[in-house]
């Protein structure tokens, strides 16, 4: 089976470590597609980042599906454009903060998401009350830029690290949540680290694509996620009118 995941920020090297960190957990059978969007922030902190990143997004899962993956991941904590990419695609498409909190809420009853900025965290909430988790799940922002995660002098690890003891202090968290994609790497010695469960995105996405391949279940195209209706688009997003991205 062949999973595609796409990074909706515009830095390939945030997307290395995210493709290392699927193929770490993927099954033998599986073929992991990692790729970067061609257009937009070159990190997602907020809603302005994340509006723009969803067009970049969405040609990459329609290129991916025309090339022939079974299953669409976007690695961004913001579930980047699922909805959108839900109706666009004929393929199932996993959100790397849905798959993850649902991940968590197998293991702990309690749990705490650890994101980067102050300003991702009221959309990191927002998807927390969407996938019915608020009574579980607290977040926390450890103050930190995306890009110093791929910095080692940048201190971010280790504001990460701050954080995460203020979680399991403060918020009697059980397990934690890693808040962002480029957070994939450090997962397992952050886990053996902390002696509790530390859950990543990117690999609980990849987990739980391999189990809708498996099952042969796709995004229903019945109301919600439907495939847009084909119509004409203006200006800069022309080419973007639905069936023309999935055409192209
Ligand atoms: C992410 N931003 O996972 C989110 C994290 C955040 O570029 N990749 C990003 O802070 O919202």
């Amino acid at each position: 089976m062949q999973i595609l995941v796409v990074n909706p920020n515009t830095t390939a090297s945030m997307t290395a470590t995210i493709g290392a960190a699927a193929r770490s957990v993927a099954s033998a059978w599986t073929e992991v597609v990692a790729v970067t969007s061609s257009m937009g922030p070159v990190s997602i902190e907020g809603y302005y980042d994340e509006a723009l990143a969803v067009p970049g997004l969405l040609v990459e899962i329609a290129a991916g599906e025309r090339a022939g993956a079974q299953a669409a991941i976007i690695a961004c904590f913001d579930d980047t454009g699922l909805d959108a990419a839900r109706a666009m695609a004929n393929i199932p498409v996993v959100g790397i903060c849905e798959a993850a909190l649902s991940i968590a809420s197998l293991i702990a009853q309690r749990f705490t998401v650890v994101t980067t900025t102050k300003r991702s965290w009221v959309p990191v909430e927002a998807l927390v009350q969407r996938y019915g988790m608020a009574g579980r799940a607290r977040v926390r922002a450890a103050d930190i830029p995306v890009l110093a995660l791929e910095d080692p002098a940048s201190g971010a690890a280790e504001k990460l690290r701050g954080e995460i003891a203020r979680a399991l202090d403060e918020d009697r968290a059980e397990a934690i949540v890693l808040g962002c994609a480029g957070m994939a790497d450090l997962a397992a010695e952050l886990q053996r680290e902390f002696g509790v469960p530390v859950i990543d995105g990117v690999g609980a996405a990849v987990k739980q694509a391999e189990a809708l391949i498996a099952l042969g279940l796709s995004t229903s195209k019945r109301g919600a996620y439907a495939n847009p209706l084909a119509k004409p688009y203006r200006g800069a997003l022309e080419s973007f009118a639905p069936g023309a991205v999935a055409a192209e």
